[in-house]
């Protein structure tokens, strides 16, 4: 398939509301920017929710109710983060999976993250793969340096392919303390995707400045794309980002300039394994 996975990644769990006001963190923000984000080209929405406060939670009714509307909104596929925030513990993170989505992240090790750990025990992971197999999620591999991708080998080649048999990983590259945002780094992550599963697809996004370099160097390299405020929250140099629908517009643009046009989200699902 020669076009473009485009994924928003609408909010994540770093950024603070009161810094960041076009941030969405309600329900009906989150809907509203993933109707339009579809609209301009989208097909994957990776999510973390807000609790009241706008502060990040894994509350599980929420996160059910935010598959519920985003399933009913929207054709994208749903990707629950099961990265959460650096402070959520194992278990609540392990229940996420319980709210019913269609995709959900798997992150392959531990990385710094900032001032912060993002902790990822080998068992964990194991644990999250598993229970992805049995319960027919799919996943998407979060890779934050280049040694995850062969903590990714051991993991498929221990305990088997993921639901639905095709391995996609996502790239999140230039978070202070994992790989840097840079082409280079890019090639060489791709350089070790060719030693998984034969098909295997990648997407990458790159955190703040990096963010360009990224995605011009995955287009390059055959890879797809993640935009979206959990990443950047700056457009350009002084200029802050104003949607997210900014950030995918960018994105489709560049994908079209590249000739691979976005994926539908039904495409999308044909070529990650996603039953509809
Ligand atoms: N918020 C980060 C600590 C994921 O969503 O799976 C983890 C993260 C990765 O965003
Ligand atoms: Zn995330």
């Amino acid at each position: 398939m020669t076009g473009t996975l485009i994924t928003v990644a609408p909010t994540g769990a770093e950024s603070d509301k009161a810094v960041v006001p076009a941030l969405p963190v309600t329900l009906d923000e989150l809907v509203t920017t993933a109707k339009e984000c579809e609209a301009l080209g989208a097909s994957i929405i990776h999510v973390h929710i807000r609790d009241a406060q706008a502060r990040p939670t894994l509350d599980q009714g929420r996160l059910r109710a935010t598959v519920t509307a985003l399933r009913e909104s929207t054709g994208l596929i749903v990707q629950l983060s099961s990265g959460g925030a650096v402070t959520d513990p194992e278990s609540d993170r392990l229940a996420v999976l319980d709210a019913g989505p269609e995709m959900a992240s798997c992150t392959m090790g531990t990385v710094n993250f900032g001032d912060g750990v993002f902790l990822n025990r080998w068992e964990f992971i194991v644990g999250l793969h598993t229970r992805m197999q049995e319960r027919g999620i799919v996943p998407e591999y979060e890779i934050f340096d280049l040694g995850q991708l062969t903590t990714l080998q051991r993991l498929l080649s221990r305990h088997g392919l993921p639901f639905g048999g095709h391995v996609h990983v996502d790239l999140v590259m230039g978070v202070p303390g994992g790989m840097p945002g840079t082409a280079a780094a890019l090639v060489a992550c791709e350089q070790v995707i060719r030693d998984l599963p034969e098909g295997t697809t990648f997407s990458a996004t790159g955190i703040g400045r990096s963010t360009l370099p990224v995605m011009l160097a995955s287009l390059s390299a055959g890879g797809h794309l993640r935009v979206g405020m959990e990443d950047t929250v700056t457009y350009a140099k002084g200029r802050p980002v104003e949607s997210n629908m900014q950030l995918v517009a960018r994105a489709v643009g560049f994908a079209q300039l590249a000739q691979r046009p976005p994926l539908s989200p039904s495409q999308a699902r044909e070529l990650l394994g996603v039953p509809s």
